[in-house]
């Protein structure tokens, strides 16, 4: 025993310090995952932390989480939390096993740094701080009996079972007390603790087997509450994807004008004219995607000038008459070349309409506001013109994507959906609430991080095949791609060689304005390096222009160019 105190005193303590605190940070994450299945999956601190992280990222290193991880940011960004967390349960677990009081406060106001930002989510209410805030009472509790088994302290003064068990305990109603109540046993132990463990002196025995039986413990009761927690989180989810399947959209009384003959160019490596739901691109703020009840489900229309506020549920808009349109909907972050625009035929009613049933008037007509404010149950922020909400587009309240109620991911029960304007700026899912203000008066979401009130979707096309940086055989190849300019409309694609002559593409048959066209050219290719180029002209004349500009603050401009190997 001697021999290895001197030997491994020291050092051991140490590194078993680091695996407290992660013991404990596991038992904070088991219990708050517990814990937020019957609050709100939301609150979870991870998600919440998360969410507060990407509300204050400055733009710019948005932009770039965007662009270097795509889609998979939010995945990113958790995974990152997660191991900045595990590198700060671990430092405070060696912090513990000098200081176990100050150990164990840090792993409070780990907790309390997770609760404010989960009651400070815009969607949240204050009984969404209780995971964190417990989580850690928890993770305190336990790293106070582990520090104390490792330094010794209090190893005299209570009974060594009654501690473990009290940890183990600790995610229920126990935990408040585990941290108080030990509060002034511990102190006096912990002094005499970090004089055992660092200098081999005083009145602490460094006890390993309780330490190892109380983290055992631990480990299991925060993995079972873990899985618990996520087993209700599923359940959860199953009943409302549930309830989702067995909706039955109505018939559009307005179906979408008929599909011409040749939409689709059918040349392999292009895009579909349609976009599945599953392959359609997805640009959310929401860690968590919201799973909302069609039941519980209703929108307010309210502001300036409303002069018969509305309340709706799902059933008043199934109940009137429902259009189908095809729609291609673009990110204003999507880079030029980039697949952050997608096709779809959605199904929905009329947002003009309902807005001239609440007495709206377009600002042309003397209407007081210029903004419709859609705002979504997770807080998002999204302003649309009004008068081009009501200019006679097809804009939507979309109950339907691609013969399906909308995914949750894409904004189910209800989402807004503009033809001609970027989705920040128009496609709000999740929707909550409709208020009409103007410009002046409010700003957006994302208007108040740098991007522009008002944002038209630009002209633009893309290459899709080949693909740049690829090898092709020398002779005749086929490039193609799509061209968007949605409510203008496409009138041609040109593509050129190396800055050769611009040529004109074959277009596929134009279904309306508001959607993306595909284009094919037929390439004589000699064998070198090349530089493929395209442009687009739209109905109004205009061609895209070769400017370019980056994605903030209203969409990127310029020409998609490629370069291949032709042997
Ligand atoms: N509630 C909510 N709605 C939102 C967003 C969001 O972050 N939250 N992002 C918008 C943006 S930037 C775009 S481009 C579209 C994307 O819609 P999709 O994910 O269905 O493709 O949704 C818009 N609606
Ligand atoms: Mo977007």
């Amino acid at each position: 025993m001697a021999d290895d105190r001197q030997d491994g005193g020291p050092d051991a303590p140490r590194g078993l310090g680091a695996l407290a605190g992660l013991v404990a940070g596991f038992a904070a994450l088991g219990v708050a995952e517990l814990l937020a299945a019957a609050v709100r999956p939301q609150s979870v601190p991870v998600a919440a932390v998360g969410g507060a992280v990407i509300d204050l990222t400055p733009t710019p290193v948005k932009e770039w989480a965007v662009r270097v991880f795509g889609t998979s940011d939010k995945f990113v960004l958790q995974l990152g939390i997660l191991v900045l967390l595990a590198a700060f349960a671990a430092a405070t677990g060696l912090v513990a096993v000098r200081d176990r009081r100050l150990g164990c406060a840090i792993a409070l106001a780990f907790g309390l740094v997770g609760a404010v930002a989960a009651a400070g989510r815009p969607d949240a209410s204050a009984v969404d701080a209780l995971p964190s805030a417990l989580a850690g009472v928890v993770a305190s509790a336990v790293l106070w009996v582990l520090s104390g088994a490792l330094t010794g302290a209090g190893a005299g003064p209570r009974p060594a079972a009654g501690r473990g068990g009290g940890a183990a305990g600790g995610g229920g109603g126990g935990g408040g007390g585990a941290a108080g109540g030990r509060g002034a046993a511990g102190r006096g132990g912990a002094a005499g603790g970090r004089g055992a463990a660092g200098r081999g002196g005083g009145a602490g025995v460094p006890d390993r087997r309780r330490f190892l039986r109380t983290a055992g413990a631990s480990v299991a009761v925060s993995g079972l509450a873990w899985l618990v927690g996520r087993a209700i989180g599923a359940s959860g989810a199953a009943r409302r994807a549930a309830d989702r399947d067995a909706l039955r959209l109505p018939p559009p009384a307005s179906p979408a004008p008929r599909l011409p003959a040749g939409v689709d160019l059918k040349v392999p490596g292009l895009p579909p004219f349609f976009t599945s739901n599953p392959s359609f691109y997805r640009v959310d703020t929401a860690l968590v995607v919201p799973r909302l009840s069609s039941k519980d489900w209703s929108l307010r229309i309210h502001g300036d000038g409303v002069a018969r506020p509305l309340t709706l549920r799902y059933e008043d808009l199934l109940a009137r008459e429902i259009v189908e349109r095809d729609i291609t909907l673009a990110c204003v972050s999507n880079e030029v070349g980039g697949d952050l625009v997608g096709n779809a035929r959605w199904l929905g009613v009329r947002l003009a309409d309902l807005l001239r049933e609440a007495g709206v008037r377009p600002p042309s007509r003397g209407g007081p506001a210029d903004q419709l404010v859609a705002r979504s149950v997770d807080g998002m922020t999204i302003g649309t013109p009004v008068e081009t909400v009501m200019d006679g587009r097809d804009a939507l309240l979309a109950i339907g994507m691609n013969g399906e109620p909308l995914p949750f991911a894409h904004g189910f029960p209800v989402r807004m959906v503009v033809p001609g304007l970027y989705g920040y700026v128009s496609a709000c899912k999740w929707l909550a609430e409709l208020r009409l203000t103007t410009f002046d008066a409010y700003d957006a979401y994302w208007v108040q991080r740098g991007w522009a009130d008002r944002a038209p979707v630009k002209t633009e096309s893309r290459i899709d095949t080949p693909r740049g940086f690829t090898t092709v055989r020398a002779g005749p190849v086929a490039v193609a791609g799509v061209a968007w300019a949605q409510h203008t409309g496409i009138a041609a694609v040109e593509v050129r060689v190396d800055d050769g002559p611009w040529r004109p593409a074959r277009l596929s048959a134009q279904d309306t304005v508001d959607t993306w066209r595909q284009w094919v050219w037929t390439w004589r290719a000699e064998p070198g390096r090349h530089r493929l180029e395209v442009r687009a002209t739209d109905r109004s004349g205009a061609v895209q222009t070769a400017e370019r500009r980056p994605v903030l603050p209203d969409g990127a401009t310029g020409y998609h160019q490629i370069e291949v190997t032709v042997e």
